[in-house]
């Protein structure tokens, strides 16, 4: 097992950023903070496939693990950013049992599943197709994101799908599906997050949850969970502009 799935998977606390400005500069900046690993966000960010193997390639560089969110649930996205070098994957809007065994079969080699075998980045340009054959199942990450009301009511069956490393939960879709927006929503949002976490764990699988920054991580800690994405570069970009641009203006 890679040293980067051991620690997702070793509910020991890992912390992330989505990537989601399309250049490697900004998987640099990124990288030079220092976190557990990126995820480059090719379902929400403008991010094409040449352009997420540079900012992998950026990630690699400086030794931080970069996964990739793949724009769905197409076995060719899933094997296009693996064969660019992707640490892992992270599988949006995972519904049900199905679609969670396609993720693990898009995500592994035979005889685990179903991923092609091909001369990419991932495998030396074809001058490592044996060892990566022999390895990547060990070693990609491969999570999956609950965040829809079907996901909550089949968590059970989807966390007990085998080959899935974290159940990575999406509070703001999530939030949206099962009509808990808001601060007045927060008790349910917050009970539906504990019961995906409940049954994640209780099938062995690692936790994953996503906030905005990482002001309550230590409070989410406390029921188990321990993969975070705190924001995004874009995110923190602006957030910290916003910030100085308050401090400047009120002195
Ligand atoms: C969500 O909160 O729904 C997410 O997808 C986080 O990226």
């Amino acid at each position: 097992m890679s040293g980067f799935r051991q620690n997702c998977t070793a509910f020991d606390g890992v912390i992330g950023t989505f990537s989601a400005i399309p250049h490697p500069v900004a998987v640099e900046i990124t990288a030079a903070a220092a976190p557990d690993f990126i995820c480059i966000d090719c379902e929400h960010a403008q991010i094409g496939r040449e352009r997420v193997e540079d900012m992998i390639r950026a990630a690699d560089l400086h030794r931080v693990p970069a996964m990739v969110r793949v724009p769905g649930h197409a076995p060719e996205a899933i094997a296009s950013a693996l064969d660019a070098g992707a640490a892992g994957v992270l599988v949006p809007r995972v519904s049900n049992a199905d679609e969670a065994r396609a993720a693990v079969a898009a995500s592994r080699f035979p005889p685990a599943g179903r991923r092609g075998v091909g001369p990419g980045r991932a495998a030396g340009y074809g001058y490592r197709i044996a060892e990566t054959l022999k390895s990547a199942n060990e070693t990609v990450v491969l999570a999956i994101q609950i965040e829809t009301a079907e996901g909550l009511a089949n968590i059970e069956e989807i966390a007990a799908v085998e080959g899935i490393d974290v159940i990575f939960i999406g509070p703001g879709d999530l939030s949206v599906t099962i009509d808990a927006m808001g601060p007045a929503n927060a008790d349910r949002l917050n009970a539906a997050i504990r019961r995906i976490a409940d049954a994640a764990r209780a099938a062995g699988k690692a936790v994953g949850l996503f906030r905005p920054d990482g002001s309550d991580v230590a409070t989410w800690e406390k029921a188990g969970i321990s993969f975070y994405i705190i924001g995004s570069d874009a995110m923190m970009l602006s957030a910290g502009l916003a910030a100085g641009l308050k401090q400047a203006r009120s002195e």
